[in-house]
């Protein structure tokens, strides 16, 4: 059995001055029963807790680590920046380094803003495409997340789904009346929705492939249907590529699917682990930011010279090696390790994957929203996850959480975690 009387003893201290002892909700293995686990070494694909367990782990704090952790040219690049300063409130040369660097991967993004994390810049594109059309509703898609700001906390997947509180307390009844959330992979309901609200929808916001409730795809041709109907009803489209941008295809889902939105949120990856997030697309719109336009947005630390630093080694190394192809080889690896293993153990998964992204979920029906995903078997993923975690191996400590590969993954590591899962699953 493994010790963890280290990471326990820290965690009693830290419910002594933190909220749930986290600093976000999905930390605190509430889904998964137990403790988390303390960090504080990571490298490569690999954790190690204060304990001295190590685990190879497929969180990969939650998206941005598709380098795998402490990647040398991003630690190198953050210790040179480091020296000339953290933050200097004024416009630094890694800003423009990181714009044109964003607008040359992602075709939609004509201009962008940095900001500090995911959240920020969804909350930000929506206050944008509302001053843009002058319309106060928007659409958002059950079970997906795109952070924690008012208007989203309305159905919203990741923590608040797992925790059940997906209407979050605090969000007044007015803001969330403005809120329609609609069910994902279904035109018809989105059609009923402009169809009721003439004029009035300022855009719909969508995770182009949901990964807060676990991870399910497009059904073909939805994506090119929100498209074609947020033009034809004057609405903004916004991908939420916090998750999907720049691991999915160097220009994210976008590129993958081959859909041009008109806002692209982003996160996770352009920050190469520090606190950055950044949304973009047609100039005609951007420019309705302050201080050009009417529409207010800041951030005292966005685009600071150390995150900037950080983000732009991330994706100059994304750029500049095969990282794609060899995370599909991982991807396809992995998801026959899954499969074969769950056949061998007679049971009952689904194993959805998209590139390095995926999710087993314990159920024999396909998965394609959020009602099938709540259809699995919670109290198997408990045991299916404690199985791994003691044989060193970190899946997300929850059903309702996707799942990450990174570079730094090897075929090895690949072989080592299905052999943890035929012996976790052998065991439910
Ligand atoms: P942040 O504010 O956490 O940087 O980003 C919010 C966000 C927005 N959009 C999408 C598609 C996201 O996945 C996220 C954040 N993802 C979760 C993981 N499911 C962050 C983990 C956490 O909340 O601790």
């Amino acid at each position: 059995m493994i010790s963890r009387t280290k990471s326990d003893a820290l965690f009693a201290e830290a419910l002594q001055y933190i909220p749930g002892g986290v600093n976000s909700p999905v930390r605190a293995f509430r889904a998964v029963g137990g403790k988390p686990f303390f960090v504080n070494r990571a490298s490569g694909c690999r954790v190690w807790d204060v304990d001295g367990n190590e685990y190879i782990d497929y969180v990969g704090t939650w998206g941005p680590a598709i380098l795998g952790h402490a990647h040398p040219k991003i630690i190198t690049a953050v210790k040179a920046a480091a020296d000339h300063g953290t933050s200097f409130g004024i416009p630094n040369p890694s800003e423009v380094t990181m714009a044109k660097l964003i607008c040359s991967l992602v075709p939609s993004v004509q201009k962008v803003r940095m900001t500090n994390s995911g959240t920020e810049a969804c909350m930000s594109a929506i206050r944008l495409a509302r001053g843009f059309t002058k319309r106060d509703k928007i659409i958002k898609f059950d079970g997906c997340y795109h952070g924690h700001g008012d208007s989203l906390l309305v159905k919203a997947g990741s923590g608040a789904l797992t925790f059940g509180n997906p209407d979050s307390a605090g969000v007044p009844a007015d803001f969330a009346k403005l809120t329609i959330v609609l069910p994902y992979n279904d035109p018809e309901a989105v059609k009923a929705a402009f169809a009721a609200n003439q004029n009035e929808i300022a855009c719909i916001i969508v995770e182009p492939v949901p990964g807060n409730a676990g991870l399910y795809l497009p059904k073909p041709g939805y994506l090119e249907f929100l498209r074609e109907s947020t033009k034809a009803n004057g609405a903004v489209l916004i991908f939420d590529e916090v998750m999907t941008g720049f691991r999915l295809a160097p220009g994210g889902a976008q590129e993958r699917f081959g859909i041009t939105p008109d806002l692209s949120c982003f996160g996770k990856i352009i920050g190469g682990g520090l606190p950055v997030g950044a949304f973009g697309g047609r100039a005609d719109i951007m420019d309705y930011l302050a201080p050009l336009g009417p529409v207010y947005q800041a951030g005292t630390l966005s685009g600071n010279p150390l995150a900037m630093a950080a983000g732009i080694a991330g994706l100059e190394e994304l750029k500049s090696t095969n990282a794609y192809a060899k995370l599909e080889q991982l991807g396809a690896h992995l998801e026959t390790g899954m499969r074969d293993a769950a056949k061998s153990a007679g049971l009952p998964v689904t194993f959805n994957r998209c590139g390095s992204m995926f999710c087993g979920y314990f159920t024999s029906e396909p998965v394609w929203n959020v009602d099938d995903a709540m259809k699995a078997d919670r109290e198997r993923f408990k045991k299916f996850f404690h199985g791994l975690l003691d044989a060193g191996v970190y899946l997300a400590p929850s059903q309702f959480e996707a799942g990450f590969l990174s570079t730094a993954h090897s075929e090895a590591d690949i072989e080592k975690t299905v052999d943890a899962v035929a012996r976790s699953m052998r065991s439910l």
